[in-house]
Order: C-alpha cells, then structure tokens, then sequence
C-alpha cells in the first residue's frame, strides 16, 4: 500500500488511553461493530472504516494493555505516534478521547511525579499534526451530576494550559449510555463542513 490510506480520503482519527470508550464511540456513530472490550487493549491495530466522505480510524489505546508485556505496551505506543504523524496529510479531525471520571485523579498523579500527564501530552501532539481536535469527555453517567461541571472546567483548564493557541473544543458524552452524541455529532459535522466536505451519515438518530 503507497500512501497511509488506499481511499485517500480525509481521516478522523481516534485517540486516547487505553479503555477510555474509543471503540464504543465509533460504534455508536457508525453503528459498525467495532471491537469493544472490558479490558485496556481490546483494539490492537489500527482499523480503518471507510465512512462516506471521509475514513474513520479506530487506534489502540496508550498505556496499560491487560496482558501485553511493557516492552509491546510502549512498541504499540511508538507505533501508533508514528502512524499518525504519516497520517497528517490526510488528517481533518483528531478526537481525543477521555474518561472523565478518571481525568483529575490521573492528572494529579503524574503532575506530583513531575510528568506531564498523558492525556494532556497527547492533546499538544494532536493539536500539532491535526487542523481540528475535539475532546470528548466520556463515561459522564460514572461521575456525580452535581460534579460533572467542576470536573469538565478543570479539563479544560489543563487542556488550554498545554496549548494556548486556540480554546479547546470539549464535549461531555457517554457513548454506552448514548447520552451527549447529537451533540458530539453537530460538532462533528459543523468542523467538515466548515473544510468543505459532505456530513457522513452518522448512526445517531435525533432522540439520543
Ligand atoms: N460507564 C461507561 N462505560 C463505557 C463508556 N464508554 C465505554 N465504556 C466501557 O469502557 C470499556 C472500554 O471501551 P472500549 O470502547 O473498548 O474502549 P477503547 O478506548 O476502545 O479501549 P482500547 O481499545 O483498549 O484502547 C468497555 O467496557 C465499554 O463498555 C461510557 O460512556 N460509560
Ligand atoms: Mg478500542
């Protein structure tokens, strides 16, 4: 295969830690039965959907793997970045996946390390390589609704810390409760429209 997609068609790609709801969210808008899994590391390669005008590409997560040894954990990171950066080209819109009910615990974790925490690292990287991104906060219905907006605006606090270019697009959703994605989908659709392209025929019906 010569270019990083045979269709050469723009590419939405998918991205976030392990777990996070990738899956089920490419499941839930496409309605194709992607792998979704209970454990980190269901998806282990890349799976291109072609998806009317555009190709959606469902990645591994990074981080944790249930039952991959560390050295194939970080091989699968090294992989996917690398990919995506040959990806660029053709790239109009990365999603950044996260799991909000775990997105402040994580981040305290690795900030008290002094690491950057990866969520936030990988939200700078694809701000880099992509013209668009939006963050979706996923697994809403596992956080308290009278916690739910502290939660996001610390989200988004640390995200506009990281890239101070643009305001970050953020979208609350939980793709097993269906819950959030009209929403999702009319951001979707409005960042391919505005780049001239046709809006795919999501599987969302208006009532979810
Ligand atoms: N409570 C809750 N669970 C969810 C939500 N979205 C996904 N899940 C569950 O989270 C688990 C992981 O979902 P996947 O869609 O496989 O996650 P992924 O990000 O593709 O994971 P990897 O491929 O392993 O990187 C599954 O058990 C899903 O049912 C959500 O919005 N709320
Ligand atoms: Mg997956």
């Amino acid at each position: 295969m010569k270019g990083p997609d045979h269709t050469g068609k723009p590419m939405i790609v998918f991205a976030g830690r392990s777990n996070v709801g990738k899956s089920s969210t490419i499941r839930a808008l496409t309605g194709k039965k992607v792998r979704v899994g209970k454990k980190p590391g269901s998806t282990r390669w890349e799976l291109m959907i072609d998806f009317g005008p555009v190709t959606i590409v469902d990645i591994p997560g990074f981080g944790y793997m249930a039952g991959q040894s560390k050295t194939t954990i970080e091989e699968t990171k090294t992989n996917v970045v690398q990919k995506l950066e040959s990806w660029k080209e053709n790239l109009v819109l990365a999603v950044l996946i996260i799991d909000i009910s775990l997105f402040r615990e994580l981040h305290e974790r690795w900030s008290s390390r002094g690491e950057i925490p990866i969520d936030v690292e990988f939200y700078s990287f694809l701000s880099e390589i992509s013209p668009n991104v939006i963050v979706v906060a996923n697994k809403m219905d596992k956080v308290k609704k009278s916690a739910l907006a502290e939660e996001v605006d610390f989200l988004k606090s640390k995200l506009k810390e990281a890239t101070s270019i643009r305001e970050p697009i953020v979208v609350l959703m939980s793709a097993q409760k269906k819950q959030g994605l009209t929403d999702f989908v009319s951001v979707l659709d409005d960042l391919l429209i505005e780049r001239g392209l046709d809006r795919p025929e999501w599987a969302v019906t208006l009532s979810s």
